[in-house]
């Protein structure tokens, strides 16, 4: 794949985010907070580093990636559209009844969702599993999941992080989406895990604290990542929840619901689109 410039990398994020919007609207439901604070960084995975063929999503040897976080799929699903995995058009489809993108991600690997997503926690374990089955069949690929404050609450995280650091297993990464909300208010609230950086270290994983919106700092990260040997790494990414439209920014309220007309209005403004 070709490298992008940082530059081009923001401007494919802000895209995203756009189509977000959009889906959420349309469907008139949806999570778009998460998905607004995670863009910069599945953009950096997904258009700057990972391995992968839009052409051919079945090919053996691409890099996997799980969306753990499963209500965030408007960002996954924005993502493999620009990729050119599927017609941008079909985005309007999104949580429609009997069309490939529902809410949460189910296995469609045509549409280049590696795994049916949801139930927060099981993504990493999966994730892991796919990386012990690298290292079985003696291939190279690489496997990254996004994980979040919120969903790290569920104790088969943790056990996913043990699991992955007694293998030793140098091609798995996590990119974990600090953005201090979840469903029910700021995580610190709820129920806090921080230092979370310092969890990471302590089950043996390398982990590297970035501010999670900024391109830079994370393609820095994600290369740092694949030279790292012996031990999984967790790219700690602290962002902000609604990232990019500033009535949505660290507002729990927009965790899971669809932006009002006047909202929309707004949001599509301070995106940059001509109306
Ligand atoms: C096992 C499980 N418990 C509860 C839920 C309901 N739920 C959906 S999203 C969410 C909050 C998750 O927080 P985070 O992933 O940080 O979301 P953000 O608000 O940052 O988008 C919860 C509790 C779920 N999907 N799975
Ligand atoms: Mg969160």
């Amino acid at each position: 794949m070709q490298t992008q410039s940082i530059q081009e990398l923001t401007n494919i994020a802000r895209h995203l985010r756009i189509n977000i919007i959009k889906m959420v609207h349309n469907a008139g439901c949806g999570h778009f907070g998460g998905a607004f604070s995670s863009a910069d960084m599945l953009t950096g995975l997904f258009f700057y580093k990972l391995n992968y063929r839009p052409d051919d999503p079945f090919w053996e040897d691409r890099d996997r990636f799980v969306l753990s976080s499963g209500h965030m799929s408007a960002g996954l699903y924005a993502a493999l559209a620009k990729l050119g995995v599927f017609n941008e058009k079909e985005l309007m489809g999104f949580r429609k009844f009997g069309t490939p993108l529902q809410g949460h991600p189910k296995f469609n690997l045509k549409y280049g969702i590696e795994m049916s997503t949801g139930s927060l926690g099981q993504g990493l374990s999966i994730g892991n599993g796919m990386a012990l089955a690298a290292r079985l069949k003696n291939k190279n690929y690489r496997v990254y999941s996004l994980e979040t404050d919120g969903g790290s609450e569920s104790g088969m995280v943790w056990e996913g992080i043990m699991t992955a650091a007694h293998y030793k297993l140098d091609n798995r990464c996590v990119l974990f989406d600090l953005n201090n909300v979840q469903i029910d208010g700021y995580m610190s609230d709820v129920m806090n895990i921080h230092p979370v950086a310092d969890k990471f270290r302590a089950f043996n994983w390398h982990a590297i604290e970035i501010d999670g919106n900024d391109m830079q700092q994370i393609c820095a990260a994600l290369d740092e990542a694949a030279a790292t040997k012996g031990r999984p790494t967790a790219i700690i990414g602290k962002t902000i929840m609604g990232k990019g439209v500033s009535i949505f920014e660290n507002k729990p309220k927009y965790h899971g619901v669809a932006p009002t007309d006047e909202e929309f209005k707004t949001a599509m403004q301070e995106l940059g689109v001509q109306s």
